[in-house]
């Protein structure tokens, strides 16, 4: 059966505070993460062969998919894809820890040279964007993209990301993208981002 509805987020809706807060967890999951879903849906909603497909495999084959909807399925499937990955690497006060910890240190130097350089790529995203942790043949790198584009078109596999678009941060930071890049490291879900990493 064709899902109609968006997963429910795997924790409280508060259960980020005060980092991430329920206001704001309310809106976007429930208004902007459905929102592309039902987008997404209406987008594919005359193609059996995409309905088949998991929306992350769609958006690593963008080749098979007909010109005429590739701008919506690159937004609205992106915007699926990446909000539901976002959800599920959120945690509060998880350590920091693991081979991907090990693998982190390894190439940016320390905990707090990965964070310095993960949160200049976040603040350097112009207008609306994801920043990413991913891996793939270059080994670990940090990429911005823009507005829905995925990292996973690119031939990356995600293990960690934020979402910089202004509706993610808006209500309670309002211009403050540096202060919620700041409170969004004590929400990261180390031990998600590990399996992720082991996994890929
Ligand atoms: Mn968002």
């Amino acid at each position: 059966m064709t899902q109609r509805t968006i997963e429910p987020l795997p924790y409280a809706y508060n259960a980020l505070e005060p980092y991430i807060d329920e206001a704001t967890m309310r809106v976007h999951h429930d208004k902007h993460h459905q929102t592309y879903f039902d987008k997404y849906m209406a987008a594919i909603a005359n193609n059996k062969k995409l309905q088949s497909m998991n929306v992350t495999e769609v958006l690593k084959n963008l080749v098979r998919v007909p010109d005429d909807i590739k701008q919506a399925v690159i937004n609205h499937g992106g915007g699926h894809y990446h909000h539901r990955f976002f959800w599920s690497i959120l945690k509060k006060d998880a350590a920091f820890k693991g081979k991907i910890a090990d693998a982190i240190v390894k190439k940016w130097g320390s905990y707090e040279k990965f964070k310095e350089a993960f949160t200049q790529q976040a603040l350097s995203v112009f207008g609306s964007g994801w920043t990413w942790l991913v891996t793939g043949k270059d080994g670990l790198e940090i990429v911005n993209t823009k507005n829905q584009d995925s990292p996973v078109s690119m031939g990356k596999e995600p293990l960690l990301c934020i979402d910089v678009w202004e509706h993610a941060y808006y209500l309670k930071y309002q211009n403050k993208r540096a202060e919620y890049i700041e409170a969004f490291f004590h929400v990261i879900n180390w031990q998600q981002v590990e399996k992720y990493y082991q996994h890929h």
